[in-house]
């Protein structure tokens, strides 16, 4: 298992001293580590140009669409609009595309922007809105772009004009080290966050919660309801306070909570004000574009520990499941900790599948074992990595309760710590707990060549028939599509978020085809025994949205209600979330599985007079 050495004909990676996106100089070796590991299972160009033009959206002529470009270009500033008319560039995480999904399940030309417009205040964004409002363009806005697996930066509907926020309004506006909070732009990324609580030399005092990997807007993973591995780790339920710019013709901004009482000094403190909580219209939907959020933070909590048990039998895994339960909802098990297949310990290591297996279907068990005894965490089934906070008689109290119940299931083994090495994913596990954003969970896209990742994401009950009714659906369905299983689950306070990631080459059909059969099957499946998921890729959403089906589709006739009212020309991110505008519906827009094109029978001609 050698590791290869970096390629040094690759370009560095952007630190964030060039770019709001880029790399903290203290993560710099890892990523032109985790780069070289990519680019040598890359077996197609990074860059190919567009097989079928300019996409276009549907109800818009070629000539119009020029001239409504060069209106916006006057708008903004020809600087800040590009037109996507050259070529397809996947790169990397950490320099991803912001005009498609590199990750796609559909043609990678489907989901696609024709633009993409670089706003530089809300001003911007307002202008932008009434702009497409008088022409009637899509537009669709990401923070940073970095929700891989879940669709990337890419607008669900062709050819829309992405709304790349990030790139000039990056700005942490506010970190108060009294209160604990934060105010933030879309683009600021845990990764930066992070190191300005560092610059600020604020990092002994306040901690952020960060996601498996820090590249991520902290409003856009939020906004999508991620999860991070503190105690803070439900991320939605953190923030306090939104401001949006809602997608009506008069592009009206609103700050919600106590932002709403101008002057109010408890914007950050108090989530709720007065009235209705808007807030949540405007995560997982296409309703407003959400241009500042607060967020609080996380005090030291004056010690930390982490700590590692692993279980040999898989049969184990409902009883487990039990134990943690009771545990977790009375915060013995203080963090989002998570419980990760024994596959993933070996494909965390960065290198391919071929180094361990080159058989068809799913990778043997006994392989699997053969290689894990190998490593430092031994042969397993399933890892818990979990946290303990506060000082070390506080930890030793908590520590010795898991302990004891842990040990219940048999074969049950603590991993001594200080047995690991330092570049053991355990250490990673232990920087993100503790509110250091990390890189090295990438390793694993190098499973495959080219290798793209999407989850099924279905939320249970802590509970151990839900975890083995999931898991062996999963199992099943991987089966059958012959995809290697990379479960997690990710406990949250009364339920748990099973992650299963398939890790597939999308550079071909054949294996892209399997992947969205096993997804879309999983989702049925988990739907007929009552699992819903909590987050999902844009290809999948329709399908998912139609799942939460109670009295006839009631929630989906609100969403509805809601979307005419606020977007009545439907300009904003049609079809996010299962949402279409008037103008798409009854036309064939929803994606049920196996289509060749995401593009319904077009959209509705304009209704009435559209003001300006
Ligand atoms: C992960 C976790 C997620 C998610 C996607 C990926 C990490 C996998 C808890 O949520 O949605 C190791």
């Amino acid at each position: 298992m050698s590791i290869p050495k970096p390629d040094p004909s690759l370009s560095l990676t952007p630190t964030l001293s060039d770019s709001h996106s880029g790399i903290p100089l203290p993560l710099l070796e890892k990523a032109t580590h985790a780069k070289s590991l990519i680019y040598a299972g890359k077996t197609v160009p990074d860059t190919v140009p567009l097989t079928r033009g300019l996409p276009i959206p549907q109800g818009i002529s070629a000539s119009t669409f020029h001239m409504v470009i060069s209106e916006l270009k006057t708008l903004l500033g020809a600087q800040h609009v590009e037109l996507n008319d050259a070529e397809l560039k996947n790169g990397w995480y950490m320099q991803h595309p912001n005009t498609h999904d590199m990750m796609p399940l559909l043609h990678s030309e489907e989901f696609i922007a024709s633009a993409v417009v670089y706003p530089g205040s809300v001003e911007d964004v307002q202008r932008i809105v009434k702009w497409a409002n008088k022409h009637l363009v899509p537009i669709y806005p990401i923070s940073m772009g970095r929700n891989l697996g879940y669709g990337g930066a890419a607008p669900r509907v062709r050819g829309s004009v992405t709304l790349d926020l990030g790139r000039r309004m990056n700005r942490i506006l506010s970190i108060n080290e009294e209160d604990y909070t934060c105010l933030l732009e879309p683009g600021v990324s845990f990764y930066a966050l992070h190191e300005e609580i560092q610059r600020r030399g604020l990092g002994d005092k306040m901690w952020i919660d960060t996601p498996d990997l820090g590249g991520g807007s902290v409003i856009g993973n939020t906004l999508d309801r991620g999860v991070g591995y503190t105690p803070y780790g439900d991320h939605w339920a953190q923030h306090a306070g939104l401001e949006v710019v809602l997608p009506g013709d008069d592009a009206r901004v609103v700050r919600t909570g106590m932002g709403a009482l101008e002057g109010a000094n408890t914007w950050q403190c108090f989530p709720y004000g007065f009235g209705p909580v808007s807030d949540g219209i405007f995560s997982q939907s296409n309703f407003g574009i959400v241009t500042k959020m607060g967020m609080t933070l996380m005090p030291n909590p004056g010690g930390f520990e982490s700590f590692m048990y692993t279980f040999p039998d898989e049969s184990s895994l409902a009883p487990l499941i039990d134990i943690i339960r009771p545990l977790r909802i009375s915060n013995i098990l203080e963090n989002v900790a998570q419980l990760r297949h024994g596959l993933q310990t070996l494909s965390v290591k960065g290198l391919p599948r071929s180094t361990y297996y080159t058989g068809p279907g799913p990778i043997p068990q006994e392989i699997l074992s053969e290689h894990l005894s190998r490593t430092a965490t031994g042969d397993c089934a399933w890892v818990y990595y979990g946290m303990s906070y506060g000082p070390a008689h506080i930890r030793k109290y908590k520590l010795d309760v898991i302990d004891a119940e842990f040990h219940k299931i048999p074969g049950c083994r603590k991993i001594d710590p200080s047995k690991m090495p330092a570049d053991e994913y355990f250490w990673s596990r232990d920087r993100i707990a503790s509110g250091t954003p990390d890189l090295e969970e990438l390793k694993w896209v190098n499973w495959v060549p080219n290798g793209s990742h999407i989850a099924f994401s279905p939320v249970s009950p802590i509970q151990g028939k839900d975890a083995s009714a999931l898991y062996e659906l999963a199992k099943k369905r991987h089966a059958e599509a012959g995809i290697d299983l990379m479960p997690a689950f990710c406990v949250g306070l009364r339920e748990m978020h099973l992650i299963v990631e398939i890790v597939f080459d999308a550079t071909d059909e054949g294996v892209r085809k399997r992947a969205e059969r096993c997804l879309r099957d999983m989702i049925d499946d988990a739907a007929k025994l009552g699992y819903g998921e909590y987050r999902t890729h844009l290809a999948l959403m329709d399908q998912v949205a139609a799942t939460y089906n109670f009295n006839d589709g009631a929630l989906m006739k609100l969403n509805n209600t809601l979307k005419d009212a606020l977007d009545p020309n439907g300009i904003l991110a049609p079809g996010r979330c299962g949402i279409w505008p008037k103008r798409y519906r009854g036309r064939g827009w929803e994606l049920k599985g196996g289509e060749t094109s995401s593009e319904g029978k077009g959209v509705a001609p304009p209704t009435g007079e559209v003001k300006i």
